[in-house]
């Protein structure tokens, strides 16, 4: 261990994915992954995404088993799925957490809404069972690049995701389910406090003398809000991978 890393090695750096390593569900720039490689020789460097373990190792490296060794930490649907120096250490449960009843009435709910939508166009996938949440995407995941970007940019105009979630918070009051949008196309539901803070209970026990957040949805109601506004870390808002790289580095020279 050189110097700087054993002054640095108590301190853990969690990076969200979609907008800040990447951009949105594209693959992480060779530059990006040559600077996260090289931050890993002076910090702990984690990674919380509200996707899916496939979709994050997608994104970050060439195969899965490379990319659980690139990083410390991975932490896919917000630590629900939890992997740490290349092991599983953790994996959560929807459906005995919210039971098949809820579940159900929460999946047909959803299939009437998306019924009578009338949207540019429609694709497939509209509901994803993970394993600690469920993704709903009204114009379908199996949709192009291009459908991709159109929707995001048809959503902000007609609010689409904005009033689908505000209709499931009213049917499901009380229910113990939380709706985040955290994306472009989609939004995730899991249980009340499967947020991002979830994946903070697997790095409890190291007792990391600072913890630092990196996301681009840190707004009330982004995906990355409660972790960022939790007092267990310090929380930092980024535009961009650029702007992530411009952060990291004015923290490690506060550090030194
Ligand atoms: O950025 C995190 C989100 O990425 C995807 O969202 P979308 O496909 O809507 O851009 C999804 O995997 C979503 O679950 C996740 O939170």
């Amino acid at each position: 261990m050189d110097k700087i890393s054993q002054k640095m090695g108590d301190i853990l750096l969690l990076f969200d994915v979609d907008g800040t390593l990447t951009k949105p569900r594209q693959k992480i720039s060779q530059e990006m992954d040559n600077f996260m490689s090289s931050l890993r020789k002076k910090v702990v460097v984690g990674i919380v995404g509200g996707s899916d373990f496939c979709k994050i190792t997608e994104q970050l490296g060439s195969s899965a088993d490379i990319v659980v060794n690139n990083y410390d930490y991975i932490f896919a649907e917000n630590g629900l799925v939890a992997y740490q120096q290349g092991k599983l250490i953790g994996e959560a449960n929807i459906q005995s957490h919210l039971g098949e009843e809820l579940l159900q009435d929460f999946i047909n709910f959803c299939l009437k809404y998306m019924s009578g939508l009338k949207l540019p166009v429609k694709r497939g996938t509209f509901i994803e069972f993970r394993k600690g949440m469920i993704n709903v995407c009204p114009v379908g995941r199996s949709c192009s690049q291009k459908e991709r970007v159109d929707f995001f940019e048809y959503d902000q105009k007609h609010h689409i995701r904005r009033d689908f979630v505000d209709a499931l918070r009213k049917e499901f009051q009380g229910k113990g389910m939380t709706f985040s949008i955290g994306g472009q196309i989609s939004f995730d539901v899991f249980p009340d406090g499967w947020d991002k803070r979830f994946c903070l209970q697997h790095v409890a026990d190291a007792n990391y003398s600072q913890i630092h957040f990196f996301g681009d949805k840190t707004m009330p109601g982004g995906n990355d809000h409660e972790i960022y506004e939790d007092s267990r870390t310090v929380g930092h808002t980024v535009t961009s991978p650029e702007d992530t790289r411009v952060k990291v580095e004015s923290v490690l020279k506060g550090l030194l």
